[in-house]
């Protein structure tokens, strides 16, 4: 039987990773699309996947699209990876914040149990969900203590999605995911900001990068090797929930070094640190156990962070040379 997979916020960078992955398993593919731009799919078009994807309207805030979603999938596996995703930007706007993030995730789980209860479900979870950390790694006991509106409203979804496992038996995971990047980050976060930045003081276009908090520290991975793990998830005879992580921490101020100087620079001559850039509240470390991930799933991650930083600069230098000659 072909498998049949729904992904909502399929245009963003994990929705186009996992979109390859299953692609490449012969999976048929449903995307939830909130708006059909043709901007938003240059993701997926980067990735050669787009004409692989039958497109679906409807958002996470309005139940009656996921349920038509749903009923025109008939999906054996959901991956609900739609979000308001910038913790910065949660602080402008919680209540669009929980209304996607928290809200969004009930209506998709009531659109699969009501729908099509048998169906595989993926959440979206997020490290932002521990928030203040006392202890060295975080694993799946961690206690949670979010600092941020996006970090409480991640915390709902990943409660919903507990609640409905244990309260209708569905086959629902989640997957608590220390950050993960690639060259198809958005610019708004912290890592794609450095490496476009690299891009264009290297080629001439701008002099200066103004940061905020470069002393927080980051466990950074590989957006392509965790969307391997949503798959592995949905692949278990019983859902769980998973930290997936790669162990190692890194300053933004060292990840700025490791970018800087992968093009000839120093960080030094152009990083300006702004105030105005700084979080209300900001989570100053993270750091994942993923051990439960490679004991069950067999996950690991192959990327590390100077190898993944580098091939992003690689990218933005492409990209932004290419902005040049035109
Ligand atoms: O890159 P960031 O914006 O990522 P953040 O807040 O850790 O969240 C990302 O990872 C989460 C997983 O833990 C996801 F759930 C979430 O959706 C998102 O993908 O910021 C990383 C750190 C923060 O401490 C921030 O204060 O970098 C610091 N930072 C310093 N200057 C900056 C900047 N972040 C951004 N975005 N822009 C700056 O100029």
């Amino acid at each position: 039987m072909t498998k049949r997979a729904l992904i909502t916020g399929i245009t963003g960078q994990d929705g186009a990773y996992l979109a390859q992955l299953l692609h490449g398993k012969g999976y048929e593919l449903f995307g939830l699309v909130a708006r059909r731009g043709t901007e938003s799919l240059w993701r997926l078009r980067e990735l050669g996947v787009e004409q692989a994807v039958s497109l679906i309207q409807g958002d996470l805030t309005d139940l009656s699209s996921l349920f038509r979603a749903v009923e025109t999938a008939q999906p054996t596996e959901v991956y609900n990876l739609g979000a308001q995703s910038f913790v910065g930007a949660s602080w402008a706007q919680p209540a669009v914040t929980a209304q996607v993030n928290s809200i969004g995730v009930v209506n998709i789980l009531e659109a699969v149990r009501r729908s099509r209860p048998e169906t595989r479900f993926y959440q979206a979870s997020s490290s932002e969900m521990f928030g203040l950390v006392r202890n060295d790694a975080q694993d799946e006991s961690t206690p949670f203590y979010p600092r941020s509106p996006y970090g409480v409203s991640k915390l709902a979804g990943h409660w919903f999605t507990v609640n409905y496992r244990e309260s209708y038996g569905m086959h629902a995971s989640s997957g608590i995911l220390f950050n993960h990047e690639s060259p198809l980050r958005g610019l708004e976060f912290v890592t794609r900001k450095v490496t476009d930045a690299v891009a264009r003081i290297k080629l001439g276009k701008q002099s200066e990068l103004r940061l905020g908090n470069i002393d927080a520290q980051r466990d950074w991975g590989f957006a392509g090797d965790y969307v391997e793990a949503m798959w592995l998830m949905l692949q278990q005879d019983k859902p769980d929930d998973y930290v997936i992580a790669t162990g190692t921490t890194t300053t933004v101020r060292e990840m700025c070094r490791i970018a800087f100087s992968h093009a000839g620079l120093n960080y030094e001559n152009h990083v300006i640190v702004d105030p105005k850039l700084f979080r209300p509240a900001d989570v100053d470390m993270l750091r994942g156990n993923a051990a439960k991930a490679q004991r069950v799933l067999g996950w690991r991650p192959k990327t590390e962070v100077t190898t993944l930083l580098r091939a992003m600069v690689d990218a933005d230098m492409r990209r932004v040379g290419r902005e040049r000659a035109a």
